[in-house]
């Protein structure tokens, strides 16, 4: 017998099989991950809200423009507020504001400095890809209600992707060093905070390796659409390697 065909081989495929079930999210496992992811997307939804309203002062011009996408910001929190409670969860907010404080810390550095650049660059690409491509897997294994909120969450996401596009865009010839910057001090940061999510994603049947994917593919359109070339593309992503 060939070893693909042992009885082995046909286990392994048929628990693939069982996977694609929903978890059971009643389960003391479950929770407690989810007291930590939800503490995530909690606070990231209130720093998203901060962080808006601090570029529009920098951008005095788009103040309201960009208090509308705060605004926005301020609705996903309460909808995940409302994902926790159902699911009878206590989310673990000190865990939540320990995750973004890096990221955090260097978007107030910015803020001082008035580097609209490296702000929108954190702000409306980086944390909104990674919250697009968290949101997409997690649609796919949540439950019922979690599901509706995240998926009208994740419509905003991309408006606010887009906004962070459009201004790069327009002011690339002035801010392309500026952008490699950021790009270098806060991709890194990125994936840290992926793998430091990895176990609990996992958990709620969310793969790391496709968390991964998917955020690559948002950050990647978004470099595309800003106007860098494949070259530049390729140059930025490698500064998550490190
Ligand atoms: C700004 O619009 C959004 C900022 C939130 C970023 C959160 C990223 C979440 C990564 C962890 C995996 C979450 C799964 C989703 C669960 C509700
Ligand atoms: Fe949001
Ligand atoms: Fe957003």
């Amino acid at each position: 017998m060939s070893p693909l065909a042992s009885p082995e081989v046909e286990i392994i495929e048929s628990d693939k099989a069982v996977s694609t079930e929903l978890p059971d999210f009643t389960t003391e496992e479950y929770k407690d991950a989810y007291s930590r992811i939800n503490a995530i997307v909690i606070e990231g939804e209130k720093e998203a809200y901060d962080n808006y309203i601090s570029i529009g002062t920098l951008i005095p011009e788009s103040a309201a423009e960009l208090k509308k996408l705060a605004v926005m910001e301020m609705k996903h929190m309460r909808g995940f507020t409302a994902c926790g409670r159902n699911l009878g969860v206590s989310a673990d907010m000190v865990f939540g504001k320990k995750f973004f404080s890096r990221l955090h810390g260097n978007f107030q550095e910015a803020l001082k400095e008035g580097n609209i650049a490296t702000c929108l660059f954190i702000q409306a690409i980086l944390i909104e890809a990674f919250a697009i491509s968290a949101y997409h897997v997690y649609i796919r294994v949540a439950d019922p209600f979690a599901k509706k909120i995240t998926e009208g969450v994740v419509k905003d996401e991309y408006l606010h992707l887009n906004y962070g596009e459009q201004w790069l865009k327009a002011n690339l010839d002035t801010c392309k060093d500026e952008l490699i910057k950021a790009n270098k001090a806060n991709l890194p940061l990125i994936k840290s905070m992926l793998d430091e999510v990895a176990n609990d994603a996992e958990v709620l049947q969310m793969d790391k390796e496709e968390l991964m994917e998917e955020f690559m593919i948002a950050y990647q359109d978004s470099l595309l659409e800003m106007g860098l070339d494949n070259r530049e593309i390729a140059r930025m992503a490698l500064a998550a390697m490190v």
